[in-house]
């Protein structure tokens, strides 16, 4: 009976510790976290974007759409004990972003974690024949080059992405307990808001924690019971 129980508290223990906590999550549908600065990025009604996802994570209501030029900073504080953690939005890469090159190309996503890059790519909504950095996994790209809203015609077309469903940001390395998030479009092709500019939908971070103490004394407190009616069954047998 005691070994039955034992093993269901550690099972439900280690159930527990590899289970993921979200610790920040917004739609942008509400009044804007105060977690988030957002320098010159307004919540926006996301247009032509509505629906656009994968099963329960689509773009609706509002998203936040910025410059290229500006940055986006989210910051978080008090963080329980993880080892890494998981980042996820969707992604709109809106307007004439015009990827790797020499200006009016040179349009990097860029995304910072405690001041050290994790992410820098270029994305090309413009012209077929630009060259766009960022390939994306199966599952990730939500529509490539279509009119979505914004501005529109000829070089206007816009793209979307679930980055979420990219396995890096799933697994990022981290223990602090805070964390710092920037995100920007830089580099020397950077233009105004009504030539190009992008926008998060759906902003979650969650941490993957690592076995609490908790979990370790419960496990020697349930070896030490073993052992005791290891013992015990000796002594009995030694009568
Ligand atoms: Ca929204
Ligand atoms: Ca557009
Ligand atoms: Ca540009």
């Amino acid at each position: 009976m005691l070994n039955r129980l034992f093993a269901a508290l550690c099972l439900a223990g280690l159930a527990a510790s590899a289970h993921a906590t979200t610790v920040f999550s917004t739609d942008f549908d509400g009044s804007l976290p105060a977690e988030i600065t957002p320098g010159s990025a307004t919540l926006t009604g996301v247009s032509d974007f509505a629906g656009l996802g994968n099963p329960g994570n689509v773009f609706g209501g509002n998203f936040l759409r910025s410059m290229t030029g500006n940055t986006v900073t989210l910051t978080l504080t008090d963080l329980p004990t993880h080892d890494s953690l998981s980042l996820s939005f969707l992604f709109a890469a809106i307007d004439s972003l015009d990827g790797t090159g020499s200006f009016p190309s040179g349009d990097f996503f860029h995304i910072t974690l405690d001041g050290v890059t994790i992410f820098r790519e270029s994305f090309a909504n413009a012209l077929a024949s630009q060259t766009q950095s960022y390939v994306p996994p199966a599952g990730v790209e939500l529509a490539r080059r279509v009119e979505l809203g914004f501005s529109s015609g000829f070089y206007y077309n816009d793209s979307a992405y679930d980055l979420g469903a990219d396995p890096f940001f799933g697994n990022i390395a981290h223990t602090a307990s805070t964390a710092t998030f920037t995100f920007l479009i830089e580099g020397q092709g950077i233009q105004s808001l009504d030539d190009e500019s992008w926008a998060m939908d759906n902003l979650r971070v969650s941490v993957n924690p690592v076995p609490e103490p908790e979990t370790y004394a419960l496990m020697a407190a349930g070896l030490g019971i073993l052992g005791w009616r290891a013992a015990r069954r000796r002594r009995i047998a030694a009568l």
